[in-house]
């Protein structure tokens, strides 16, 4: 019995413990991004996560050829995008959207972005607070 209920508590405790790790504080933007390969993607959007720690909007982004590549653009986090102004229902499918960003650096079709710019016009900083990548000052 006494044996349980530690372990009960030591679960509790490691439970509390991940609650309290800000979700900005994960990873920094230059783990993932390669600064020195800035990206802009003008596309249509064919998928809005609006999910934790990170939002994603999926685009397809046409090339000079006619090429059509799916690219995932990685934003932050969906209560620091609301204080921006952005909300869940800011982005549907078929908008056509332009995120200024990083390639990511394993490859993928993925870029972080730091400034998405909406269909009516409206550019909003998309960077993860305190990520440490270009435009992040800590505070926005
Ligand atoms: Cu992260």
């Amino acid at each position: 019995m006494k044996k349980n209920t530690l372990a009960f508590f030591a679960l509790v405790g490691a439970f509390a413990l991940t609650l309290t790790i800000p979700a900005f504080a994960h990873h920094s933007f230059a783990a993932e991004f390669d600064i020195n390969k800035p990206v802009t993607l003008k596309g249509v959007v064919t998928k809005f996560e609006w999910s934790n720690p990170h939002i994603y909007v999926f685009v397809d982004v046409k090339d000079n050829k006619g090429k059509v590549t799916n690219w995932g653009i990685e934003s932050a986090s969906p209560g620091q995008l609301s204080r921006r102004g952005w909300k869940h229902d800011s982005l549907k499918i078929g908008d056509n959207i332009v995120a200024d960003g990083f390639a990511a650096k394993d490859g993928s079709k993925l870029v972080g972005a730091r400034n998405v710019t909406f269909s009516d016009g409206r550019k909003i900083f998309a960077g993860a607070t305190g990520d440490g990548g270009p435009g992040d000052n800590g505070t926005n």
